[in-house]
């Protein structure tokens, strides 16, 4: 059944400088003003990476936690926490994002060349985040760089079961340089093993760069969800950098509109999320 569609903002991302991307809301107020207008848009669910005073990347506990706060103040988005952090962040720093009390976080479903970098997944750490927010009613969203990712959640639901809420909900990050293409066919690959888990499973899709818009399209004929954003794409158009996170939630409205699966409201994405 086709419906609405889900749509993510991922504003700041652990990757990209503020010396190099101005625009990138780094600060609280900055993330704030930027969620604010993302959800005024159409955005319903916000994933979240937090910098300190010099815009670096951190996992701060009390950072996070004022951050959740201020967020829940100021908007209805589904909070959702990243416990990938940045490649350097160790096990303990990502399982503690959970304390912030988030309705999701992310959960890496394996370890990837990430670029230069290698992002660590180890099982034991995927089966640590999974469990501790079964107990802490906290909903995961799966992150899948690659097609394996996808068997490596279905043992893991298979050992361990649902997450709370008992939907299961997976984001195919596309086109980091170590994991799967931005493009159609890997999409469809992806999409097509969606069969090996629970049924209901929904899925979102984002591609890094330039393959923004085919993973968009390829994701909205689909049936799938959009996640949009700075931490995936810092270039609108070729010579063109992104001004702002709501010109790419705005473009990605748009897009959803004119495949008839307009924005859904953030009750209509708490539903569906099983939040
Ligand atoms: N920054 C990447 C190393 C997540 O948020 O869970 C990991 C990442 C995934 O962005
Ligand atoms: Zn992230």
């Amino acid at each position: 059944m086709t419906t609405g569609t889900l749509i993510t903002v991922a504003p700041t991302g652990a990757e990209s400088a503020k010396a190099e991307v101005p625009a990138l809301p780094v600060t609280l107020d900055e993330l704030v003003l930027t969620a604010k207008a993302c959800e005024a848009l159409g955005a319903a669910v916000i994933h979240v990476h937090i910098r300190d005073d010099e815009a670096e990347p951190t996992l701060d506990p009390g950072r996070l936690r004022e951050t959740v706060t201020a967020l829940r103040e100021s908007t209805d988005l589904i909070v959702q926490l990243s416990s990938g952090g940045a490649v350097t962040d160790p096990e303990a720093a990502r399982l503690a994002v959970l304390d912030a009390g988030p309705d999701m976080a992310s959960c890496t479903m394996g370890t990837l060349n990430f670029g230069d970098d290698v992002f660590l997944n180890r099982w034991e750490f995927i089966v640590d985040l999974h469990t501790r927010m079964q107990e802490r009613g906290i909903v995961p969203e799966y992150e899948i760089f690659d097609l394996g990712h996808l068997t490596a959640l279905q043992r893991l639901l298979g050992k361990y079961g649902l997450p709370h809420g008992g939907h299961v909900h997976v984001d195919f990050v596309m086109g980091v340089p170590g994991g799967m293409p931005g493009t159609t066919a890997a999409l469809v690959a992806a999409h097509q093993a969606l069969r090996d888990l629970p049924a209901g499973t929904t899925f979102s899709a984002t591609g890094i760069g330039r393959s923004t818009i085919p993973v968009m399209l390829a994701a909205l004929s689909a049936g799938g969800h959009l996640r949009v954003g700075m931490e995936d794409t810092v270039t609108y158009a070729k010579g063109r950098p992104v001004e702002s996170n709501m010109q790419l939630v705005a473009r990605a409205v748009g897009f959803a509109q004119l495949a008839q699966r307009p924005p859904l409201t953030t009750a209509e994405a708490r539903q569906l999320l099983g939040l």
